[in-house]
């Protein structure tokens, strides 16, 4: 397992996470990494949102997902559900490997980005940009469909 994971102090997603400037420089032509299927699962009342999508990587090395930011929500982080027993907790994710030619889902019941406060109305039916960077250098920003409730996928 290359995924490292640190438990989190308090169910309300608080902790302070160092999300850096996006100012890596635009990598080449040849984006290694590619996002599919990204979406929001939106919820009432200012409550946390989760992003899910799929990453692929299409050069033949492993490439870490590092950070994620947004300029729609003035925290964006990567964590996991993990059961623990009869109780589900969340943990931080410090990276996520995208291994050669292959992919990797953030999805519910996994991995999620979690969205707390936004910095303007967002309501399903809206798209908010993501901005994920990688370790080889390469910063993506991909548009995440927010979608209601119900949605699962
Ligand atoms: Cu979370």
């Amino acid at each position: 397992m290359t995924i490292k994971l640190k438990p989190i102090a308090s169910l309300a997603c608080a902790l302070a996470l160092s999300l850096g400037a996006a100012s890596a420089a635009q990598a080449a032509d040849a984006h290694a990494i590619s996002i599919k299927d990204a979406w929001v699962r939106w919820l009432p009342n200012n409550l946390p949102a989760a992003g899910y999508a799929t990453l692929v990587n299409a050069s033949d090395k492993p490439i870490d997902l590092v950070d994620v930011s947004s300029d729609d929500y003035g925290d964006a982080m990567l964590h996991q559900t993990v059961s623990n027993g009869s109780t589900q907790k969340m943990v931080m994710v410090d990276k996520l490997t995208v291994p050669a030619h292959g992919q990797v889902a953030i999805a519910p019941g996994g991995y999620h980005v979690m969205l707390e406060d936004a910095k303007h109305k967002v309501a399903p039916g809206d798209t908010v940009r993501l901005t994920l960077k990688f370790s080889d250098g390469e910063t993506v920003s991909a548009p995440f469909a927010v979608k209601s409730p119900g949605q699962t996928k």
